[in-house]
């Protein structure tokens, strides 16, 4: 169902006086991944994908997963799998004594979950958001960003703040370019006329992916350990890289040097994508994505064979002028830029060789460009 029909049904039953309806995004991520935990550079964006919230005042603490046909009260010891995300942000509550009007939440959702599009982000962002207002807290949004954080922390994930930021901050048409140093962001014009961002959904979830991704980001703390130690210097991979040239690495092993090589020049791409896209250079563009993926395929080694198989395939069709994975990796999805007249043909073509190749069809999504989390309608 698209985000309109969903709205309308929530706010069917979410009608009476202090009622709120929330919209809170998903994201693609247009290049700089497993840049955010080693204080880089990125450039998400939020999408039209979202998840989708309605809440009411309440006897009790009720909340409904729609897609699910689920339900989870706060009393409830049992809890299904996306409770945690619910449970999480209402325990930064309860620690910092903040008050919590009862109430009953109904959720939806147009963004997939497990795609890689940081749909349980966009869960804990989006309650966080709709209490602060519910309860008055006024607390500002460089704050909301840091406690979805901590609280997304208490379901195992060591992540940066990437996700969080592109969803609280996203601005229609822009992306966020990051400086995960400090967290600032600048906001970048997105729109290519004639071009569509285009995601592509494998389906699929190899191994167990939040550990392979702690085990990227424990390891690149060690390469910092490591550097620091060497050089006499912070133990920040940022500065290590900055003062550092790829020559003087010698002293690390093999796959250490591949991650940090990997890491120096996804920063690089970074700045070269900002450049690309404000100067409209299509074929850069389209170079930086595929050579993106090529990192993240044999040096930092996160992709599988689902997504570089989409990424192959993109790279022989016509109507495709970049490719890479996204997100964390180990499945989820890839994101591709697309000729816009060939968007439908691209479409088919992709979703039947895949099909051919694997047993079963991706999901295919338009990436439009949003604004960051929402209130659509209070009563
Ligand atoms: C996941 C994490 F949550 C982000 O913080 C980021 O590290 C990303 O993987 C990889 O770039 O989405």
């Amino acid at each position: 169902m698209i985000g309109q029909e969903l709205i309308q049904k929530l706010e069917s039953i979410h009608n009476q006086t202090d009622s709120w309806i929330i919209k809170s995004p998903g994201r693609i991520n247009i290049i700089g991944e497993h840049t955010d935990y080693n204080y880089g550079f990125c450039l998400p964006a939020a999408i039209e994908l979202a998840v989708f919230m309605g809440l009411s005042p309440s006897d009790k603490f009720q909340i409904n997963a729609w897609d699910r046909k689920e339900s989870w009260n706060i009393v409830d010891t049992i809890r299904p799998d996306w409770a945690v995300y619910f449970k999480a942000i209402l325990n930064y509550a309860l620690k910092e004594n903040l008050p919590v009007k009862t109430f009953s939440l109904d959720f939806t959702a147009s963004l997939p979950s497990g795609a890689g599009l940081s749909s349980s982000s966009s869960i804990t962002c989006g309650f966080l958001y709709a209490l602060n207002l519910m309860n008055s807290w006024n607390i500002p949004l460089e704050q909301l960003t840091s406690i979805a954080v901590i609280a997304e922390k208490e379901s195992g994930v060591e992540g940066g703040m990437m996700d969080q930021i592109s969803i609280f901050n996203g601005s229609k048409d822009h992306a966020l370019l990051i400086d995960c140093l400090d967290w600032s962001f600048k906001k970048i014009p997105i729109l290519l006329a004639n071009y569509q961002w285009t995601i592509v959904d494998t389906k699929v979830k190899h191994k167990l992916i939040d550990s392979d991704y702690n085990n990227r980001s424990r390891l690149c703390k060690k390469i910092a350990n490591k550097c620091a130690n060497h050089f006499g210097i912070e133990e920040n991979l940022r500065i290590v890289y900055e003062q550092y040239s790829k020559e003087e690495f010698g002293f690390l092993e093999s796959q250490e040097k591949n991650l940090l090589s990997y890491v120096i020049e996804e920063n690089d791409r970074v700045k070269a994508m900002t450049k690309s896209i404000l100067s409209q250079d299509i074929s850069s563009i389209g170079s930086l994505l595929f050579s993106g993926h090529e990192g993240l395929r044999n040096k930092y080694q996160v992709s599988c064979p689902e997504l570089d198989f989409l990424i192959d395939f993109a790279a022989k069709s016509s109507a495709a002028i970049g490719a890479r994975m996204m997100g964390g990796g180990f499945g989820g999805s890839s994101l591709h830029l697309i000729k816009e007249n060939c968007t439908e043909e691209f479409t088919q073509e992709i979703s039947q060789a895949y099909r051919s190749k694997f047993g079963f069809a991706p999901d295919v999504y338009k990436a439009d460009i949003s604004n960051g989390v929402e209130l659509i309608n209070k009563k």
